[in-house]
């Protein structure tokens, strides 16, 4: 028994008549947790329990303390989520909801981060949301179920924030021998860290982060998303903010299922005409997300400049 579950696999006519070619969805956006997260943060918690965790301490206010949350509380670990000013309500009352003990501190995820450290304990483990070894190999898990199904595309969509799940999708990939089958990319132009990093062929840090896809909001990438990147094919796709809120939109009526803009960036690559040219046969991770209502999604859409 895994704390993730097996996800859908499906056609998408609609996406598929949208790019022009076959598109595959792996809906994670069902996942318990509202994420794909719940894959690599699941089985890193349940490695930390096993090691004698008492307590498990993240920082995020999105999708990956989320992940946390439903972890410890399916485990009976406590946990201690720090979130920064800037995390929304829904969010705060989605880990409450967990019984997650919430904590608000920092105007940024860097100063929220640097309070959960100053908290740790003997007896606790950290859950870093995208940076950690076990939560690449627990996000490789998405790839297997693909290949189970008997489905091998031309490429795989996802989208990048620190570069967790594009880890996960490149060992998912190179377990399952599929080294031939490229990633493309995607974040939005606010948040391009990945981006960056590739054009400079080191790490680099953003400034800051101006979008609305703040799931995506990691100003510097893992190094292990760049050394992916040289070591898989993956090519960087950026597209606007605008674009990934009218993905979600899209995704709504066509497939009835709400997705944050994290989600739309990679969505949007699919419904943008003539982005996928010379694909024939393409899987999107609908990655998901839990922290945006659609009320937000639709104001954002209105007021969007980028
Ligand atoms: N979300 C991270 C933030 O990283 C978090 O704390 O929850 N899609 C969704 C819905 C996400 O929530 C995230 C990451 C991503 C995509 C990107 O995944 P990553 O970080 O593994 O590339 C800043």
């Amino acid at each position: 028994m895994t704390l993730h579950i097996h996800t859908p696999l499906l056609e998408s006519r609609a996406l598929s008549l949208a790019a022009g070619c076959t598109v595959w969805l792996k809906l994670e956006a069902l996942q318990p947790s509202g994420s794909f997260k719940l894959r690599g943060i699941g089985h890193a918690c349940e490695v930390y329990r096993a090691r004698g965790a008492q307590r498990f301490v993240s920082s995020s206010g999105g999708n990956a303390g989320l992940a946390v949350a439903y972890a410890g509380r399916a485990l009976g670990v406590p946990v201690t989520v720090v979130v920064p000013e800037t995390t929304s309500a829904r969010a705060v009352e989605l880990l409450k909801q967990e019984h997650a003990a919430v904590v608000v501190v920092g105007s940024s995820w860097q100063e929220a981060n640097q309070y959960a450290q100053g908290l740790l304990r003997e007896g606790d483990a950290f859950i870093h949301p995208f940076d950690d070894p076990l939560l690449w190999t627990g996000h490789a898990s998405m790839i297997d179920e693909v290949a189970r199904a008997g489905v091998k595309p031309d490429a795989v969509v996802l989208s990048v924030g620190g570069g967790g799940l594009l880890s996960g999708v490149v060992e998912g990939l190179q377990r399952n021998g599929w080294q031939d089958v490229p990633v493309l990319a995607v974040e939005t132009e606010g948040a391009a860290s990945l981006h960056a990093a590739m054009a400079a062929g080191q790490p680099v840090e953003l400034d800051a982060i101006a979008s609305v896809a703040s799931s995506l909001g990691a100003k510097r990438v893992a190094d292990q998303a760049l050394a992916c990147t040289q070591a898989h094919p993956v090519i960087a796709e950026r597209v606007s903010d605008r674009q990934a809120l009218q993905a979600c939109e899209d995704f709504l009526r066509d497939q009835r299922i709400l997705v944050e803009p994290a989600c739309g960036a990679a969505l949007a690559l699919a419904y943008a005409p003539q982005r996928l040219a010379g694909y024939r046969n393409i899987l999107v991770i609908v990655c998901g997300g839990a922290t945006a209502t659609l009320e937000q999604i639709r104001t954002w859409l209105r007021d969007a400049t980028r």
